[in-house]
């Protein structure tokens, strides 16, 4: 049996671990909430955009691009009731930086073999590197319901093997 001053050390402890836990959810909330807003805090490379200036921007054509230094550059852009390119192609092997952004309302996007699944928020840039190991082709549809042509936004991913 315990006595009624062990309870209280007991109570005292597990109020002690709570108030550290709701300080830590708080802090955390704060920190992605700060970080969302405020590009480049915590090292976030949010990107913003005016989707009615997209035509001054790479996403003015969509697809991927080659750099001069050969690194990869894939624009996508996800519009109701379309992602262009809607059929995108990557080599195997190589990382490719996808950029992404919607002009309208939220899409989701994912993206080959399950493990980039992307929100499209208008005017935010989601910029991933992701290297696809697997050769294949890879249908996906939009994700986040846009409206009434939802289910016919679909998207291809094409992983070509290094020839
Ligand atoms: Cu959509």
């Amino acid at each position: 049996m315990l006595d009624h001053h062990t309870i209280e050390k007991y109570e005292l402890g597990w109020l002690v671990v709570a108030l550290v836990l709701i300080a830590m959810l708080f802090a955390g909330v704060l920190a992605s909430m700060i970080s969302e807003t405020v590009p480049g805090f915590f090292g976030t490379k949010a990107q913003y955009i005016d989707p009615a200036k997209l035509s001054q921007t790479p996403f003015a054509t969509p697809g991927l691009k080659t750099g001069p230094d050969g690194a990869l550059d894939a624009y996508i852009v996800a519009t109701a009731f379309q992602f262009q390119p809607n059929v995108l192609r990557v080599p195997a092997g190589r990382p490719v930086t996808l950029h992404m952004v919607s002009t309208d309302v939220i899409h989701g996007l994912l993206l080959g073999q399950g493990n980039v699944n992307v929100e499209l928020i208008p005017g935010q840039v989601a910029v991933i590197t992701k290297v696809f190991d697997h050769p294949g082709s890879y249908t996906s549809e939009c994700n986040e319901y846009c409206g009434t042509g939802h289910q016919t936004m679909s998207f291809k991913l094409i992983v070509e093997a290094a020839k």
